[in-house]
């Protein structure tokens, strides 16, 4: 980031917003139906439009925000696409400053990834198509403009991306849109006693990422959803800046995941608790079929350098542990993220079944070569960058391709986090990991990621079979959009 700019935000950031006042207003306003974002199916169709948008969104905490989204005041439709088609979404900007729409976890180009290269000026109008070719999937898109992705992001440039796979079917899935198939993208927010979206840096949030005290799903401050009395499957998305959930049931019950980042695992997963860092999704069903009203609850966020020594910022001055963490409502710090209410009939023919079909395959195969990743902050970066957040020694720049992948080799990463985790990220593909810090990871755990947690050294098989050109690369980078903004990025070819 430039200096004079951070310089600039920060000043902003000094009216540090009233956490106490917030937080009751989230309790006041918390509870209200969980909104469910429209399906716009772009297989095939180039008649509707995404349009980056600016609104005001009354959030129930106490006035309106400012706010950004596609086609809709904030975040947009749920995108539709089908395995074996070409999808033709269509972007509009409307905005005064450039955006982009990058489709995070999909198989595509270079050129129609939406990195920053690809920035829509004002006015302009982009029309990739999408030649879509991957197992069925849970995705995301958002914007993706070098510097500005965290505020953008933060107000609403985002939205969920399906992926259908017509030759794969599991019938016993929940698959009723809304009733027993729910998305939930999950995100933290600060808002000021004028009910109004927070966003600025200084030191500290820089180094730890925006963390906020409101909890938001789909748009809604800790809403509730109605749905069946029965199977039910949540999409979750981790669509917060910097925020590490734990995530769990407050009666205690258990789920099963059954996708992850790539799609489905091969087979269900049983879990009590699930970790969900930035951009990462994960699909779970939980068994609603006792008429009980549950809530997805999530423990605090500890990711953090030094301890948390250095948090504060704009979470709060008080440092150490989760200080911008939303109200705790159980002993263990947990805080409220969705209710679960089943008042409506399952949908006929759920089952879950003991294998799944149709998920991706692991990257297998000798590696060609390794490559190291080391994502730094701090000292580290300093030293090889000059700038407090790097990868490898350098900070991200435009106009350096930092490295060259043959088309189709099976690489080995070697990616190492420097003084707190950071979700390692990755576009153009999904990635098999090998192992977490030297202990071997079991493919049925972790299906296939574009997004991993890497909290000490991760190795991970990785392989492109997209193009990718130096007019418009690859990028790589940690998913803390504060740190992705401020360099821990950087791109790369594909030929
Ligand atoms: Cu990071």
């Amino acid at each position: 980031m430039d200096r004079r700019r951070f310089l600039t935000v920060s000043a902003s950031a000094l009216a540090t917003p009233s956490l106490v006042g917030t937080r009751a207003a989230a309790r006041s306003v918390a509870g209200q139906p969980l909104p469910i974002p429209p399906i716009l199916d772009a297989s095939g169709r180039a008649d509707a439009p995404l349009e980056a948008i600016a609104g005001a969104v009354d959030f129930g905490m106490g006035g309106k925000a400012k706010t950004l989204g596609y086609s809709q005041p904030y975040l947009g439709p749920v995108l539709r696409m089908r395995r074996g088609e070409i999808a033709r979404p269509v972007l509009k900007n409307r905005l005064d400053f450039a955006v982009t729409a990058h489709w995070h976890g999909a198989h595509v180009p270079g050129a129609v990834d939406g990195g920053p290269q690809l920035a829509l000026a004002p006015g302009k109008t982009w029309a990739p198509e999408l030649e879509i070719d991957q197992p069925a999937a849970t995705l995301w898109y958002h914007s993706h403009i070098h510097g500005e992705t965290g505020p953008q992001v933060y107000r609403g440039l985002s939205g969920m991306l399906l992926i259908d796979d017509p030759d794969a079917s599991n019938p016993g899935l929940p698959s009723t849109w809304g009733i027993d198939d729910i998305p939930v993208i999950i995100q933290d927010r600060l808002f000021d006693r004028d009910g109004v979206l927070a966003y600025g840096l200084d030191m500290p949030t820089m180094m730890h990422g925006l963390h906020g005290s409101t909890i938001l799903v789909n748009g809604a401050v800790q809403p509730n959803a109605s749905v069946a009395r029965g199977l039910v499957r949540l999409r979750l998305l981790n669509a917060s800046n910097a925020r590490v959930y734990t995530l769990k049931f407050n009666d205690g019950r258990g789920f099963h995941q059954i996708a992850s980042d790539g799609g489905l695992l091969p087979a269900p997963l049983a879990r009590d608790a699930l970790v969900l860092a930035p951009a990462e999704r994960a699909e779970i069903v939980v068994d609603l079929s006792d008429g009980a009203a549950v809530r997805l609850v999530s423990l605090p966020d500890t990711n953090a350098a030094m301890g948390g020594m250095m948090r504060g910022g704009m979470g709060g001055m008080m440092g150490g542990g989760d200080s911008a963490a939303p109200e705790a409502i159980t002993a263990d710090g947990a805080f409220g993220v969705l209710d679960l209410t089943p008042d409506k009939a399952a949908p006929a023919g759920q089952a879950l079944a003991q294998s799944l079909a149709g998920g991706p395959t692991p990257i297998t195969g000798d590696p060609v070569r390794r490559r190291q990743v080391a994502l730094q902050m701090g000292p580290m970066a300093m030293r090889g960058s000059g700038n407090p957040l790097a990868i490898n020694g350098r900070a991200y720049d435009m106009g350096r391709i930092d490295f060259d992948v043959p088309r189709g080799e099976v690489e080995l990463w070697e990616v190492t986090s420097d003084m707190m985790a950071h979700p390692f990220h990755v576009h153009g593909t999904s990635f098999t990991v090998l192992s977490e810090n030297g202990k071997t990871v079991p493919f049925q755990q972790r299906g296939t990621k574009d997004v991993l947690l890497v909290d000490g050294s991760a190795e991970i098989l990785v392989r492109f079979d997209k193009p990718a050109t130096r007019e418009t690369p690859y990028m790589f980078h940690c998913h803390i959009l504060e740190h992705e903004d401020g360099g821990m990025m950087g791109q790369f070819t594909v030929a």
